[in-house]
């Protein structure tokens, strides 16, 4: 496959071409903090997709992709890890002009993505099967295979990152992919595009379709060609996907939202947990499926919590996220801060007590971006909304608690299930509450460092199925029983 140099074609990755969607429309990209415009991609619809899709099938089918061996791909993988570090400084820069996210953060994530394709780069030569003793004279034994044809789904908040999540296991495994990135954010997906086939990756292995989610994305749920579906994304339209996954009977994996407890017990250390606190809430600005938006606090360490928290909360300079020193970017696009600033209203209606923020930072410096201002409720119920639903911004709800047993219900009693962290010095409470938290990460003294070597994923309404580590692998391949028959008379049966 050629290599594009550069976007300004306005072009998306099918079959190893760079083309314009077939009814020619094109969406404007434009940048959260100051509304300018970067770019302008294909208006990716249905039959773009299943365009793509017929490419992936082909080149799992009848391409050269399936001959390939597993040293192949590893190799391959850790050279588009090479090539994303290559192009670090560009990428960060053109992650944080697309989505928001304050530089450093973007610097992190591009790093992160590369870590991820070396990570699964080593891992394509370590998938085996294994024999198994059978009460027959047999050769029994288990092989993995890739799945085939993947569609996968990707959000807003973390582009480039989420784009290395699905795509490394992926190929790795010897998929096809047809990837279709947030239509707010599909740039840095397209140059990881650009990446993979200058690395070597075969037309049609990767394909890259940039479009809306009616359509573009429903076609990859829907089609039959289409052997699995992973998606990240909010957990009302995860159900649509798993909906139209449902008529072909794919495999699916989900990573939905989260409503995520912070529980801070009275011993831990105070500055420590003040820092986790308005990390967990704020980095990237609260737009983040594992943000600590719960902040569950035990009363005798309340008010120290609170103060310590205000006293810093200061210092997350808001503004464009290229600006040196800035700590929170905007948010994605207009309608998620009224999104946001909604809840911010039912917060006030609903009787908790706005401690900070809640509104627009004034200045011309903010007029064009979609800010808000880090905010902070207090003395917020475990019933009032505020509590409940996943806001999905920078919006921090403060819940006073007694004892261990009201922290643990308070924590458990949300319908997601992804993260949860503790805070303590008592390694026996520590490892008693973990024991009884209903979600799939959870961290003690910290939040948010996240590993490419462990699983990610959620419990109850925040998923199925795990990315990253050995878990996020066995989501893309096959399992098929070999058995060699060692009798070779016939089987008198008849
Ligand atoms: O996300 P969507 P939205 C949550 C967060 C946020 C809410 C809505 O609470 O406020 O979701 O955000 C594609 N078939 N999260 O509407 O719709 C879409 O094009 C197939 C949590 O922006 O979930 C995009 O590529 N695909 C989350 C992707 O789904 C469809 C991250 C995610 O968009 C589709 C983002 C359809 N019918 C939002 N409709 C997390 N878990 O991190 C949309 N899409």
């Amino acid at each position: 496959m050629k290599q594009t140099t550069t976007l300004k074609e306005h072009a998306m990755l099918i079959d190893g071409k760079w083309v314009p969607a077939r009814s020619g429309a094109l969406r404007e990209i434009r940048d959260p903090g100051d509304g300018s415009l970067l770019a302008s991609v294909p208006e990716a619809g249905r039959e773009d997709a299943e365009a793509a899709i017929d490419a992936a099938r082909a080149a799992f089918d009848q391409g050269p992709w399936r001959k390939t061996t597993a040293q192949d791909r590893g190799k391959l993988l850790l050279r588009v890890a090479e090539g994303i570090r290559a192009e670090a400084k560009k990428l960060a820069e053109l992650e944080t002009r697309n989505c928001g996210k304050p530089l450093a953060e973007a610097e992190f994530d591009v790093a992160d993505a590369a870590n991820c394709f070396e990570f699964y780069g080593g891992l394509a030569t370590k998938i085996h099967g294994e024999t198994m003793q059978v009460p027959a004279n047999s050769l029994s034994f288990v092989v993995r295979e890739p799945i085939g044809v993947c569609g996968q789904i990707i959000p807003w908040n973390f582009p480039l990152l989420m784009a290395a999540w699905k795509l490394s296991p992926a190929l790795a495994a010897g998929n096809t992919v047809v990837l279709k990135p947030s239509e707010l954010t599909p740039l840095t997906a397209l140059e990881l595009g650009r990446i993979a086939a200058a690395a070597g990756v075969p037309a049609g292995v990767v394909n890259i379709v940039t479009g809306p989610g009616p359509g573009a994305g429903s076609a990859l749920a829907e089609s039959p060609k289409v052997d699995k579906v992973a998606f990240t994304g909010g957990t009302v339209t995860g159900r649509k996907v798993m909906t139209a996954a449902a008529g072909s009977l794919k495999k699916i994996s989900l990573e939905l939202g989260g409503k995520n407890p912070n529980i801070v017990f009275a011993d831990a250390d105070l500055e420590a947990a003040v820092d986790g606190a308005l990390f967990g809430a704020f980095a990237n600005q609260g737009e983040v499926c594992s943000a600590g938006s719960r902040l569950l606090v035990e009363r005798s360490l309340h008010r120290r919590l609170v103060e310590g928290m205000l006293k810093k909360v200061p210092r997350i300079k808001l503004g464009h996220g290229l600006e040196p020193g800035v700590k929170m970017g905007p948010l994605i696009s207009a309608p998620h801060r009224d999104k946001v600033e909604a809840y911010v209203k039912i917060g006030v209606k609903e009787g908790a007590k706005l401690l900070c923020g809640g509104k627009r930072p004034a200045g011309r410096a903010f007029a064009k971006g979609n800010f808000l201002e880090p905010t902070i409720f207090d003395e917020v119920k475990p019933s009032m909304r505020i509590a409940r639903d996943e806001i999905f911004g920078p919006v921090l709800a403060v819940i006073p608690f007694d004892t261990e047993e009201e922290a643990v219900r308070v924590a458990n009693d949300t319908e997601y299930g992804l993260a949860a962290a503790v805070w303590t010095k008592d390694v026996t409470r520590a490892v008693r509450v973990v024991a009884r938290l209903r979600a799939g990460i959870t961290w003690v003294n910290t939040y948010h460092p996240t590993f490419n070597e462990l699983p990610w994923g959620g419990y109850k309404a925040s998923g199925i199925g795990r990315e990253l580590g050995l878990y996020g692998i066995e989501e893309y391949l096959e399992t098929k029983q070999v058995n060699i028959n060692l009798d070779e008379a016939p089987l008198g049966w008849y």
